[in-house]
C-alpha cells in the first residue's frame, strides 16, 4: 500500500507522548528482531533507524502514516525500543520500563500491538512474558515471525510450529515476514487496516495483490 509517512516525536517519558490521534500500531519485541525494519518496509521509506547493533531504538518513536489523498493521518506507527538486550545497562532498561509499560497499558489510541519474534531463534522466556502481559492488560496483538528469508521450506514450518506451541498462539495467527522478500507484507497491512477500522483496498487492488 502506498502511504506518506511523517516522523512526529520521540518519547522517553509518558509526558512526551503525543496527544492521542489516529489509531496506533505498536511494534514490540526483543532487541534486533527487526521492528524498525518492519516499519520501513511497510511504509516503503527509511523513516525508522535500523542497525546491526541491538539496542538501536531507545525511545518510542511516533510516525504519522497517511494514505495519499486523505486529509488526516490514518494510522500512527510507534517504534518501541527492544527488550532483553544484555549489553544495554540495567539502569537504562529499567528507565525504559517507566515509559514502555505505561504506553502499552494505558495508551488509549493503541489499536494493535505487532509482537515480533525472530523466526531463526527459538521462542524466548521474555517473549512469553510479554505475551502473557499483553493478554493480561487485554491488548489486541498479532505475532510476526521476522527474518523469514533466512530459513526455507521445512525449516520455516518447523520454527513456526515451535513458536505456535511454546507461545500458545494458533499458527494461523502468526505472520511470517521478511523485510528482504516482503513476504507477509500484504497480510500485515490487512491486519493493520482492520485494527484501525480503515476500509480495505478496492476490488482493483485486491486483484493486483492476489
Ligand atoms: N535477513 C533479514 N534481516 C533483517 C530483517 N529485518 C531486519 N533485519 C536485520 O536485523 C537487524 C536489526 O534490525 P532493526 O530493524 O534495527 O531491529 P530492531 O528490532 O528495531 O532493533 P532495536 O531497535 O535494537 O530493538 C538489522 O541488521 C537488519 O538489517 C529481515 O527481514 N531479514
Ligand atoms: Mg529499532
Amino acid at each position: 500500500m502506498k502511504v506518506l509517512t511523517r516522523f512526529v516525536t520521540s518519547a522517553a517519558d509518558p509526558r512526551q507522548f503525543p496527544p492521542p490521534g489516529a489509531p496506533e500500531i505498536a511494534f514490540v519485541g526483543r532487541s534486533n528482531v527487526g521492528k524498525s525494519s518492519l516499519i520501513n518496509s511497510l511504509v516503503g521509506s527509511k523513516v525508522a533507524k535500523t542497525s546491526n547493533t541491538p539496542g538501536r531504538t531507545q525511545t518510542i518513536n511516533f510516525f504519522q502514516v497517511r494514505r495519499p489523498g486523505k486529509p488526516h493521518p490514518d494510522f500512527v506507527f510507534a517504534d518501541l525500543p527492544g527488550y532483553g538486550f544484555a549489553r544495554v545497562p540495567k539502569e537504562v532498561t529499567a528507565q525504559w520500563a517507566g515509559f514502555i509499560n505505561p504506553y502499552l497499558q494505558e495508551r488509549e489510541s493503541l489499536a494493535l500491538c505487532l509482537v515480533l519474534v525472530d523466526v531463526t531463534i527459538p521462542p524466548q522466556e521474555l517473549d512469553m512474558q510479554l505475551l502473557h502481559w499483553l493478554r493480561h492488560v487485554d491488548r489486541n496483538f498479532l505475532l510476526v515471525a521476522t527474518k523469514a528469508d533466512r530459513i526455507s521450506g521445512n525449516q520455516l514450518r518447523t520454527s513456526l510450529h515451535k513458536l505456535s506451541e511454546r507461545l500458545s498462539i494458533p499458527s494461523d495467527q502468526i505472520v511470517p515476514f521478511s523485510a528482504k522478500t516482503r513476504v507477509g507484507h500484504d497480510t500485515l497491512w490487512k491486519a493493520i487496516k482492520a485494527a484501525a477500522g480503515v476500509e480495505g483496498p478496492g476490488a482493483q487492488d485486491v486483484a493486483k495483490t492476489g
